[in-house]
C-alpha cells in the first residue's frame, strides 16, 4: 500500500476556486476517474476526478475553501502501484515481442501521460494492446455539436476531458449552457481523444467541431452503423489531413448522435437545473428526473445527496402509498429572475415551523368542514351592556371569550371533539381537559397559545387571558409551553372580513373552528322577516375521527350556546 497526494489540477484559471462539493468520504473506495470534488471557477463547475483508485484516507479541505492548482485536496491509499506498474510494462513489453509490426500505431495509446500512471490505464492499456493484437486500427474523426434542440450558439460552461483522455462511449465531453437548460455532450464513440477545439466560455452551434477522436477500431459510429464503416474507411486519410476544418463533412465526423440524452436535459417548462455530470449520470442511471429535485447546494445546484433524497422519498412514498403512482408529485420552483427583479428573504423560525405543520396536516388529515351560522344577536347586546365594566377591570370584551367559554361547553357535551387519533397504536386518546388553542396573527406570523381550562374559567378571566396571550404573542414573548397542550383551535378572522373559511385542523387535535364577520342579515320568525345580527362558523375535522353527523351536531348545539348564552349554565 502507498498513500497518493490528490491535488488540484489545471482547471483553466489562475485565481483561487471555491470547492463547492465532496463527493467521497474518508474510508470510502474510489475508483480511477471517479469524481471526488466539485470546484467552482467564474465560467464552470468542474468536478476534479481522481488519478488513480484506491481508499480516501484523510479529506484535506472543507465546503467553501478556496484552492488553486497544486493544492492538496484528499490522501489516497493505493496498492503498490510500482509492482502493478512493473508487471504491465512487463506485459506490455510482451505483447510488443509478440506483435513487432504495430509499432507505427503505438504512439497513440502512449500518449496520455495519465494512462502509464493512473490505475485506470490498466485497462486502457490492456484494451490497447488487444486491439493492436488483433490489428484493428484506430481512425481520427471530428466530433460536432450535434442538433441543439433548435438553440444557436450556447456556452460552454463545463469541459469535462483533455487531449489525450481515454474516452468511453456517451461519456459526457462538455456541458453547454442555453437559456432553456444544461445540456452534456456525450462523446459518440469510445477512443483517445487527438484534439479539443473547445475551451470554457466559447459559443458553439449545431455542426461546430469539438475535438478529433481516434475512434477504437470495433466501437462508436461503426458500430452504430456498419454501413458507414466502408465509407469512413475509404476516407480516414482525408479525415485527418482536414481535421482543424470547423464545419466537417457529414461523412467525416463522428457526429453526436441527437440523442436522448440531450432532450432529458431539457427539463420541463425549460428549467435550468445546476448540476454536475456525476449527478446527472447517476439520475440517468436511476431514471430521475432532475428538474424535480430541490437542490442544496450553491444557486440551487443539485448534489448527489439531494438526488438520493430524492429518490429516497419517491421510494418510500410508493411504498406508503401502494402503487407508485400515488406518490406525491414534487416540483420546482422556476427561475423568477427571469421575469423581472425579485428580492430573497428567508423564512423565520415561524414560518418555517408553520409551513412544515400545515403540511404535516394537510397531508394526513382527510379534512371536511361543516359551515353553519349562530344567531348572536343577544349576545352581542349582553356583550355591549358589559363595556362599562369591562373598561373598569381593564379588559377588552370581544366575542372571543364567549366563544372560547361556548366551545369549551360543546367538547364537554360532545367529547368524541376532545380527541387525538393514534394510528401507529390503533388507539384514540380521550381528554378529561379542556384546553383551547386561538390563531393570533402576528407580525412575525401565525402562532397559536392555549388557554387551559377553558371549561372552568369565566368570561372575564378569559378575556383578560385573550388579551395577555395575544399581546405576548405579538411581541414574541410567549413560551413553547404556552403553545402545547391544546384540545381544539379557534381562528377568528372576525375582525378582519370575510363569510366562511376553511381552516386546517391543528394537528394532534381533530377539529378546529374558524370565525367569520358576524353581519346583520333577515331572518324569518314565523311571521315576518327580521334584522338578525349572523356570526358565520366553519368548523373542519378530521373525518377519520369525527363523522359528519357529530359535526352537524358540534355547530347545532354551539349555535344554541351562542344564541342564548344561558345554556352555559345547565
Ligand atoms: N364579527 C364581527 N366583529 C368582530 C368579530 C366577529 N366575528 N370578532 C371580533 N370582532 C370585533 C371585536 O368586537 C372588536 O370590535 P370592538 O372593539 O368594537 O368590540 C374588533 O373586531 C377587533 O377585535 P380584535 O381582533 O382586537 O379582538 P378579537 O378578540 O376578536 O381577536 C385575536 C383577537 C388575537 C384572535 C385577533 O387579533 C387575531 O389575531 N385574529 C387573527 C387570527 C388568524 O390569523 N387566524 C387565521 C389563522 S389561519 O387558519
Amino acid at each position: 500500500m502507498s498513500t497518493v497526494d490528490v491535488t488540484v489540477p489545471d482547471v483553466g484559471v489562475d485565481e483561487a476556486v471555491e470547492v463547492i462539493e465532496i463527493l467521497v468520504e474518508k474510508g470510502e473506495p474510489v475508483d480511477a476517474e471517479a469524481p471526488i470534488v466539485v470546484i467552482e471557477t467564474d465560467k464552470a463547475t468542474v468536478e476534479v476526478p481522481c488519478p488513480e483508485s484506491g481508499t480516501v484516507s484523510s479529506i484535506e479541505i472543507q465546503i467553501g475553501d478556496k484552492v488553486k492548482e497544486g493544492d492538496l485536496l484528499l490522501k489516497l491509499e493505493t496498492e503498490a502501484r510500482e509492482d502493478a506498474s512493473q508487471e504491465q510494462e512487463q506485459e506490455q513489453e510482451q505483447e510488443q515481442e509478440q506483435e513487432p509490426d504495430n509499432d507505427s500505431q503505438s504512439g497513440e495509446h502512449a500518449a496520455g501521460p495519465k494512462k502509464e500512471e493512473s490505475g485506470a490505464a490498466d485497462a486502457g492499456l490492456q484494451s490497447a494492446a488487444s486491439s493492436q493484437a488483433s490489428g484493428q486500427q484506430s481512425e481520427t474523426r471530428d466530433i460536432t455539436v450535434p442538433d441543439l434542440g433548435g438553440s444557436d450558439a450556447v456556452e460552454v460552461i463545463e469541459v469535462l476531458v483533455s487531449e489525450g483522455d481515454s474516452i468511453e462511449a456517451e461519456q459526457a465531453l462538455i456541458v453547454l449552457e442555453s437559456d432553456k437548460a444544461t445540456m452534456e455532450i456525450p462523446s459518440p464513440a469510445s477512443g483517445i481523444l487527438k484534439a479539443l477545439s473547445v475551451s470554457l466560455g466559447d459559443k458553439l452551434s449545431e455542426g461546430d467541431v469539438i475535438g478529433q477522436l481516434a475512434v477504437d477500431g470495433d466501437e462508436g459510429v461503426s458500430s452504430r452503423d456498419s454501413n458507414q464503416d466502408s465509407e469512413a474507411e475509404t476516407t480516414s486519410s482525408s479525415l485527418q489531413s482536414g481535421a482543424s476544418d470547423t464545419k466537417p463533412q457529414s461523412s467525416d465526423a463522428a457526429q453526436v448522435p441527437k440523442p436522448q440524452n440531450i432532450e432529458k436535459m431539457l427539463t420541463k417548462e425549460g428549467a435550468r437545473v445546476h448540476a454536475g455530470p456525476a449527478v446527472r449520470k447517476l439520475a440517468r442511471e436511476l431514471g430521475a428526473d432532475l428538474a424535480q429535485v430541490q437542490g442544496s447546494g450553491p444557486k440551487g445546484r443539485v448534489l448527489k445527496d439531494d438526488l438520493k433524497v430524492y429518490v429516497k422519498s419517491q421510494v418510500t412514498r410508493a411504498q406508503e402509498g401502494g402503487a407508485p403512482g400515488n406518490a406525491l408529485p414534487a416540483y420546482k420552483l422556476p427561475d423568477f429572475e427571469a421575469f423581472g427583479e425579485i428580492e430573497i428573504e428567508n423564512l423565520d423560525k415561524i414560518q418555517r415551523v408553520t409551513a412544515a405543520n400545515m403540511t404535516t396536516s394537510w397531508l394526513n388529515v382527510p379534512h371536511v368542514t361543516q359551515f353553519d351560522e349562530a344567531d348572536i344577536t343577544e349576545l352581542e347586546a349582553f356583550r355591549k351592556d358589559q363595556k362599562a365594566q369591562a373598561e373598569q377591570r381593564g379588559v377588552k370584551l370581544t366575542p372571543l371569550p364567549f366563544l372560547l367559554k361556548s366551545c369549551a361547553h360543546v367538547l364537554c357535551k360532545l367529547p368524541q371533539f376532545n380527541v387525538s387519533l393514534d394510528l401507529e397504536q390503533q388507539r384514540l386518546i380521550r381528554k378529561k381537559y379542556v384546553h383551547i388553542g386561538m390563531a393570533v396573527d402576528t407580525p412575525a406570523g401565525l402562532v397559536v397559545p392555549v388557554i387551559r381550562d377553558v371549561d372552568r374559567k369565566s368570561i372575564w378571566e378569559l378575556a383578560e387571558e385573550c388579551m395577555d396571550m395575544a399581546d405576548r404573542a405579538k411581541r414574541r414573548k410567549l413560551s413553547p409551553g404556552d403553545m402545547q397542550g391544546g384540545c381544539f383551535t379557534i381562528s377568528s378572522l372576525g375582525s378582519l372580513g370575510g363569510t366562511a373559511f376553511t381552516p386546517i385542523v391543528n394537528l394532534p387535535e381533530v377539529a378546529i373552528l374558524g370565525v367569520s364577520k358576524a353581519d346583520f342579515k333577515p331572518k324569518y320568525d314565523g311571521s315576518e322577516f327580521v334584522p338578525r345580527l349572523m356570526l358565520p362558523l366553519s368548523l373542519s375535522y378530521d373525518h377519520r375521527a369525527i363523522n359528519g353527523a357529530d359535526a352537524a351536531r358540534f355547530t347545532t348545539l354551539l349555535c344554541s350556546v351562542l344564541a342564548d348564552i344561558r345554556h352555559l349554565l345547565l
